[in-house]
């Protein structure tokens, strides 16, 4: 009886309808019920086969039934558009009165603090600043700087070696840069060349495979002992303050002659002697000298007109000096605990 099909459709549909989890669900059960194609229009097709007196109460029905279904559906089509408002408007909520999030400033590395000064220092005397491989031939890491075939510098024991006839190396120092630099350019020159070196040696508290160097080099006429020592004790004067002293002790490297090891006086205990300084009163900074004449000449610099002074000194050294570091692998490990102190 269209009647009893009547009255089943409402029960499965209101409670299709009021189980329907999302519009588009909702709008599924819309078309199956009230589409063109849909039950009801299934219902009212056989509305023909009434007789006179049936057709006008079952279109009574039929239209009641479509009446209950819109209700129904528009119903919980508000109940979900209300739940995905509230639940939209808990997603979004911003608490204002929250602090804001702080970005966190990053720091200067020490070893890069103490680089930047020591550049700062010499390109305010005229310096420029040269670069180079860190990958370098050994010719010039070692012939071009006047260190013979032998010489202990050379040993694979100190040495990082890519090939077996130790033609190619990890530079053990930044000189090479600066024997490039003489190939390359004429007098006058006054470059300084910082950067990585590698050495091996044994991890430990004072020591590092890694670390880095700025080494100095100027080459013009009639340099002397005097414009090295002028240049060194600003050096330290910038680093350490204007009334820092040095000493220049004779010391031996193949690539300068005379050489020397430079100590600036300890600056905790005034030369009076303490921890710092192991109770020598000074502490060794750097190593310098006057250009070797076979340096200069292995470069296409006649020593017979031209003259030059050259320095080495360690950052990792001045960093750990300038800020009480003990163990220099701090300086490596990147523990923002020990590097947010600078
Ligand atoms: C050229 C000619 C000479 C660079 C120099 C030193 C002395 C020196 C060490 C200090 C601490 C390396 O980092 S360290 O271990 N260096 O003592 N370096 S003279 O002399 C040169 C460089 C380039 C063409």
């Amino acid at each position: 009886m269209i009647k009893d099909e009547i009255a089943a459709l409402w029960d499965s549909a209101k409670t299709e309808i009021t189980a329907a989890a999302s519009p588009e669900a909702l709008e599924t059960l819309r078309v199956r019920y009230l589409g063109k194609k849909g039950e009801l229009t299934a219902i009212l097709k056989q509305m023909g086969g009434l007789s006179a007196d049936e057709r006008p109460v079952v279109g009574a029905l039929a239209n009641e039934l479509r009446e209950k279904l819109e209700t129904a559906l528009e119903a919980r089509r508000e109940v979900l558009a209300r739940e995905a408002l509230i639940s939209r408007l808990a997603a979004e909520t911003l608490d204002v009165t929250l602090p804001g999030k702080t970005v966190p400033i990053g720091k200067r590395h020490p070893l890069t603090t103490v680089l930047e000064e020591t550049e700062a220092i010499f390109i305010g005397m005229g310096f420029t600043i040269a670069e180079g491989p860190e990958i370098e031939y050994s010719v010039h890491n070692f012939d071009r700087l006047n260190v013979p075939a032998g010489h202990p510098a050379r040993d694979r024991q100190d040495t990082f070696y890519f090939d077996d006839d130790d033609r190619i190396l990890l530079r053990p120092q930044t000189s090479p840069v600066q024997v490039r630099y003489m190939e390359t350019h004429r007098p006058p020159i006054r470059v300084i060349s910082p950067g990585r070196v590698y050495r091996k040696d044994e991890v430990d508290a004072t020591h590092s495979p890694l670390f880095h160097q700025i080494e100095g080099l100027v080459v013009d006429k009639g340099i002397t002992m005097g414009d090295l020592k002028g240049a060194l004790n600003t050096m330290v004067e910038g680093l350490y303050g204007a009334g820092a002293k040095t000493r220049f002790r004779p010391h031996h490297f193949p690539f300068t002659e005379p050489s020397c090891e430079v100590d600036v006086q300890c600056f905790e205990c005034g030369g009076a002697g303490c921890r710092v300084c192991k109770g020598e009163g000074w502490i060794e900074l750097l190593g310098a000298g006057m250009v070797h004449p076979n340096v200069l000449a292995g470069c296409g610099i006649d020593p017979a007109v031209y003259s030059g002074f050259a320095f080495g000194v360690g950052i990792e050294r001045m960093a750990m000096r300038r800020f009480h570091i003990s163990d220099m692998r701090l300086l490596y490990e990147n523990d923002l605990r020990f590097l947010a102190q600078f």
